[in-house]
């Protein structure tokens, strides 16, 4: 038995990074259960998890009717995976009370991204209660939520990105913390899938990752982005000036973050070290020829389906509430076995 979670947050349109870095390779897991029905698949667009860095609310609608609908335009289909979003399975707030109940303090404090928020703040000021107070408890125990959104279907594979590396490790701790105290065995450990992609950079600061929040647009590529658009971006992407092609993602970021995206979308397979080499005589704006041709191309089926998605409400609804039945039972098989464990699941 293979049953794998993965999750996107609906803060807007996927990008390059999330398409090569996750989307790409749920597709290929959907190829893979289609083959074995032993494999079953959940793949959540997690609103709440959206909700801890709050913004306007017709936002939020747009952006969780924006990533649904990119779901299914790189084609995943409702008939072999399910496509929920997270607050439609309540089960899921219950389960993240009752791990809240066995999980460490310390060992959330001691989460990476808490901690790079908390010297954020204390860089701003240390003192000012008013920046404390700016701290969120859902920003603190959110990897709790993440746990629960995880354990729900007591999943056995988690493919993520290695930025997500700690918060499984954390899921696991819930696991061993839950089943020690409760005396069962109920809750699964999952594994953890590093996606097989590198980081995809931004066009704009190539040291840094490409990201949905950047404010700059033409730091990424979406991947519902128009030929023109595409085109625009990568002319401006940010290289150097070292002349030629050579492969060194330390040296030339930006050289390596083009190559990274053409390997990443060559119909021939070759890496980026090989890619490099056949672009050896050539310059920046060359290879920019070329990586643009190529998602143009890469992207084209996408975009279509995208469009068509965007218009038909009812394929979008249809799909959502398919897989939303489907993880509505998934989570209540499992809830039925941590009430029972914890002893709130008889009424005497
Ligand atoms: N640049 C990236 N390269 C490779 N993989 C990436 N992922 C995100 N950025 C890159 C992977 O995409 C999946 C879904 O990401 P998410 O939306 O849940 O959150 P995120 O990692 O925070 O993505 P963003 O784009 O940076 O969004 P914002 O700006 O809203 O925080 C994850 O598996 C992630 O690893």
């Amino acid at each position: 038995r293979k049953v794998v979670f993965s999750a996107i947050q609906p803060t807007g349109i996927p990008h390059l990074g999330n398409y090569l870095g996750a989307l790409s390779q749920w597709k290929r897991l959907q190829d893979e259960a289609i083959k074995d029905p032993n494999i079953k698949l959940y793949f959540s667009v997690v609103d709440l998890h959206a909700l801890t860095v709050p913004g306007p609310k017709e936002a939020l609608v747009a952006s969780k009717k924006q990533t649904l609908a990119a779901l299914l335009a790189i084609g995943l289909d409702p008939e072999h995976c399910a496509l929920f979003y997270q607050s439609r399975i309540k089960q899921i707030a219950n389960l993240y009370w009752i791990l809240g109940c066995t999980s460490s303090m310390g060992y959330l404090s001691r989460m990476t991204q808490w901690k790079s928020k908390l010297k954020l703040d204390a860089d701003t000021s240390l003192e000012d209660s008013r920046a404390k107070a700016a701290l969120k408890h859902g920003l603190f125990s959110y990897p709790i939520l993440q746990a629960a959104d995880i354990l729900i279907h007591r999943a056995t594979h988690v493919p993520v990105g290695d930025d997500q590396r700690q918060h499984l490790e954390f899921a696991r701790e819930c696991v061993t913390n839950f089943n020690s105290t409760w005396k069962t065995n109920c809750l699964v450990a999952p594994e953890t899938v590093i996606a097989p992609t590198k980081r995809i950079m931004s066009l704009t600061n190539p040291r840094e990752k490409m990201s949905k929040s950047d404010p700059k647009a033409r730091s990424r590529i979406h991947i519902t982005d128009a030929p023109e658009e595409i085109e625009k971006k990568i002319k401006g992407a940010v290289t150097d000036a070292l002349g030629n092609i050579t492969y060194d993602p330390v040296e030339r970021p930006g050289i390596a973050n083009l190559l990274d995206i053409l390997s990443a979308f060559d119909k021939q397979g070759r890496t980026p070290a090989q890619l490099a080499e056949e672009f050896a005589d050539q310059q920046a704006p060359d290879l920019k020829a070329a990586v643009t041709k190529a998602l143009i191309d890469g992207l084209a089926e996408i975009r279509d389906r995208y469009q068509f998605f965007q218009e038909n409400e009812k394929a979008l609804k249809d799909a959502e509430e398919t897989g939303t039945i489907r993880a509505i039972r998934s989570a209540g098989n499992t809830m039925s076995m941590v009430e029972k464990a914890v002893g709130i699941y008889d009424f005497f």
